[in-house]
């Protein structure tokens, strides 16, 4: 039987909503245009409920998650502020299915973006930076999907945790990515496996943003895509990520998994 894009939308949303997995779409059922489709009905349904745009993430911009997931074409997907976990704060994990955690770098706009940008002029829309992690979620059972699959189910966005702005952005080149559960490494890279630098992600969404014929307000966040392979969370585990160190460093960026 065939499920139209509304279907598929409220298949996806009524799973990340009571936190259960679902089947991956029977290969070639949707094409990209179409999952991206079904994505943006997904997240109108999460705006009808009364969530609001909070900006977008790019996803499968470093070859580590690419490999990780078997998936080698960049992605985006839109998120909201429903997905925003508490730097400092406590992540239960009831919220999640069977969430994972990656190191990021989050930026804010500070002025719309609606025209593709050259890299001088992604810098020039940047309020700030700062270091984040992201929590994804897949909706797919074992979280295996296809590049449709994914983009269909907003690229897994389930939550997102911000640390502290700074307009540091000198320490954004090559600098050294760590991720920690309870103090001991877990994750280690660095800025430049960010598509070679996190700015060019901007450069990016501003071209997806434009092929889409969408923009983004000034005071948005974009998620430039981690820079390290995901981990899965466990109950109880404290989890911090650093970026760059010593004077140059960006600030922390922590949360803790409720036991
Ligand atoms: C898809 C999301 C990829 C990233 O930062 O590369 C992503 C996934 O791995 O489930 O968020
Ligand atoms: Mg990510």
């Amino acid at each position: 039987m065939m499920t139209t894009v509304q279907e598929a939308a409220a298949l996806l949303d009524g799973a990340a909503h009571a936190r259960h997995d679902v089947e991956q779409f029977p290969s070639g059922q949707f094409t990209l245009a179409q999952a991206y489709e079904i994505q943006r009905a997904s997240i109108q349904r999460r705006i009808e409920r009364g969530e609001r745009h909070k900006g977008i993430k790019l996803g499968f911009t470093s070859r580590a998650k690419m490999i990780q997931m078997g998936v080698d074409s960049l992605i985006w997907g839109l998120l909201t502020d429903a997905m925003v976990e508490e730097d400092g704060g406590v992540v239960d994990l009831g919220r999640y299915i069977h969430p994972r955690v990656e190191p990021e770098v989050c930026f804010v706009t500070r002025r719309a973006i609606d025209a593709p940008l050259t890299a001088l002029e992604a810098a020039d829309c940047i309020e700030a930076v700062a270091p984040a992690m992201e929590i994804i979620d897949s909706r797919y059972r074992n979280f295996r999907f296809s590049l449709e699959d994914v983009v269909a189910d907003n690229c897994s966005s389930a939550g997102l945790v911000v640390g502290a702005w700074s307009r540091n952005f000198d320490a954004l080149a090559n600098a050294g990515v760590r991720m920690q559960f309870d103090g001991r490494d877990v994750q280690v890279g660095s800025t430049a496996a960010i598509l070679g630098h996190p700015l060019r992600s901007i450069v990016q969404a501003s071209r997806l943003l434009h092929g889409a014929q969408m923009s983004l307000p000034a005071g948005s966040l974009i998620m430039a895509g981690a820079a390290t392979a995901a981990e899965a969370l466990r109950p109880g585990v404290h989890v911090q990520c650093r970026i760059g160190s010593g004077t140059g460093a960006l600030a922390s960026v922590a949360f803790q998994v409720a036991g």
